[in-house]
């Protein structure tokens, strides 16, 4: 493989481990644990699993490891760290027996039930560490639910001596670990399953999970960018620019995103949503910022839009929910007719309200929510030109307020989509340093027995000795949830809290940003130099520890 300067680089990086980490680990255990919510169904479908405690990792003088094989799988979108998850975990399980072997397997979950897989070594592993992607191994995301793919699994995990796998993946894959988990465990098949919060889009996060890894990293790729478009935008004083910014359902990352570069718009997702907001609302607070800002002479700005803001205006999240259902009973009736028949029959199955919202969308977005679904059942929304949508909007309501004489500016939209970009950029500082830290802690908890439990890493917003490592059973993490027209156990995910301090401080700022002119240009990311530039962690992260 050939590697640019930076890669030669960065391989030298040596990832900052907490305290507890650092030698031999004895775990400490806190008091037996309790779901989110529906306690009662979760603990009957969790018999094995449930109520574990949560588990701490203290320094000690005896090392619990012992000879173990671990398989490892990425699972779902790329996001910056995932190489140092597995680097963390190659190098403890060696440093406990140079004899323990790690698997990868190859392409996510499929590579388990397909028995595709690779023995990762010292000398493979180094071309990888600190880098961004998930190419050491792939990743994918075949949904691991039935028990034939169970059952496949442990052919091959039987074959290769593996004693544990680790799952590192997204909400949805790590609901997915914990049935595994509590499959093996029934049946008594002596393996562990161990998950890692992965996610760009930063909504794994709860009372123990302070931030899903990929997120610092990916936000401060995409407010690069912003910031050059923001200076970009300023220079020229003529473009209005509308991005789309990845995160499938949560706007932490346009939130964020906005907390770093003051942009003159950034719509919040959960909050539109709460407000019951339609989309012809939407627009026309757009237009009023667009319209103020041209009277001052300013026929320029920024606005972010997140990813998942579509399923968010309640007429057309009711509208989604509706689909779903149609998609699970009806959707073998309808996949097969042209666009026309389809959209007819669609139209002649959704109730009247529906129907209507329905009938209003373009059609590339009419398809897109009557049928792509990825595997775990959500809508494919990084598809759907959000951007594009509103702007266009934006500019029929602009013709109009024109006519009507109310506006007098010029428009002319420019339109971004961030997403793909910011996946697999190299790791910052902290998502390299965190990674390694929940790939160590990983190999701990399988050591010391553990499984159903996902690995964690606290404290980050000190420094990275201070850093509090240990796991927590995925069980808490859950609750139940309408998937595909079923109610299924699922990990709840962490969306925008309106009264959030990161929320609140958008907020008290926002119609600031929108008059005036207040960007600001964060730049690249830096992996050498002053610890303010290179450590600091995301907006969102400091203000949710302050
Ligand atoms: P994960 O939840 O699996 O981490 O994926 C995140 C994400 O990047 C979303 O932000 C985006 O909507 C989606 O993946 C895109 O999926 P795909 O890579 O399949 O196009």
């Amino acid at each position: 493989m050939e590697k640019s300067a930076l890669q030669q680089a960065r391989k030298a990086y040596l990832p900052k481990l907490p305290e507890a980490l650092k030698g031999y680990v004895k775990v400490k255990e806190g008091a037996p644990t309790n779901s989110v919510d529906n306690q009662e169904e979760i603990k009957k479908l969790f018999p094995n699993t449930y109520g574990m405690p949560i588990v701490e990792f203290e320094p000690s003088d005896v090392e619990a490891g012992q000879a173990m094989n671990v398989g490892v799988i990425l699972s779902g979108g790329q996001a910056p760290g995932g190489h140092n998850v597995i680097t963390g975990l190659f190098d403890t399980i060696k440093k406990m027996n140079p004899d323990n072997k790690l698997y990868g397997f190859i392409l996510g979950p499929g590579g388990l039930v397909d028995h595709k897989y690779m023995e990762i070594t010292a000398d493979f592993i180094d071309d990888y560490r600190n880098t961004g992607g998930f190419d050491m191994i792939g990743s994918g995301r075949t949904k691991l639910e039935k028990v034939e793919q169970f059952e496949k699994g442990i052919e091959i995990v039987r074959e290769l001596g593996i004693k544990a796998l680790v799952i590192i993946g997204g909400d949805d894959s790590n609901t997915n670990a914990c049935v595994l988990a509590e499959y093996y465990a029934a049946k008594n098949y002596g393996v562990q399953v161990i998950g890692c919060p992965k996610t760009i889009d930063g909504d794994l996060k709860n009372s123990q999970i302070e931030t899903s890894f990929g997120f610092d990293t990916a936000t401060k790729t995409y407010s690069e960018l912003i910031g050059n478009i923001e200076r970009d935008c300023n220079s020229a004083r003529k473009y209005w620019h509308f991005i789309k910014l990845m995160g499938r359902s949560a706007s932490h990352i346009a939130l964020e995103c906005a907390l770093q570069c003051q942009p003159n718009i950034c719509l919040v997702s959960e909050e539109i949503k709460a407000k019951n907001m339609t989309l012809n609302q939407i627009v026309e607070n757009i237009c009023e910022v667009i319209s103020y800002r041209a009277k001052q002479g300013n026929n320029f700005g920024v606005i972010l839009v997140p990813e998942g803001l579509i399923e968010f205006i309640p007429s057309i999240g009711k509208l989604i929910e509706e689909l779903n259902d149609l998609l699970a009973a009806h959707g073998n009736d309808y996949k097969g007719l042209d666009p026309v028949a389809q959209r007819e029959y669609i139209m002649a199955h959704l109730s009247e309200e529906n129907k209507q919202t329905f009938a209003t969308l373009p059609d590339n977005v009419a398809r897109q929510l009557s049928l792509d679904r990825d595997p775990h059942g959500n809508v494919q929304v990084s598809l759907i030109e959000t951007e594009k949508l509103l702007s266009d909007m934006c500019a029929a309501k602009l013709a109009q307020w024109k006519a009507e004489g109310k506006y007098t500016g010029k428009f002319s939209a420019l339109h971004h989509f961030f997403g793909y970009e910011g996946r697999c950029a190299a790791p910052s500082n902290f998502d390299a340093d965190y990674c390694y830290a929940l790939g160590t802690s990983a190999a701990h908890l399988i050591a010391n027995g553990k499984t159903g439990y996902m690995a964690i890493v606290k404290n980050t917003t000190a420094p990275t000795s201070e850093w509090k490592a240990g796991g927590v059973p995925i069980t808490m993490m859950m609750n139940m949830e309408r998937r595909n027209g079923e109610m299924k156990p699922v990990i709840r995910k962490a969306l925008v809290e309106l009264d959030g301090k990161p929320f609140k401080e958008f907020e008290m700022q926002r119609d600031h940003w929108a008059k005036e002119t207040c960007y600001i240009y964060p730049g690249p990311i830096q992996y050498w130099g002053p610890s303010e530039v290179c450590d600091r962690p995301t907006r969102t992260l400091a203000l949710e520890q302050e």
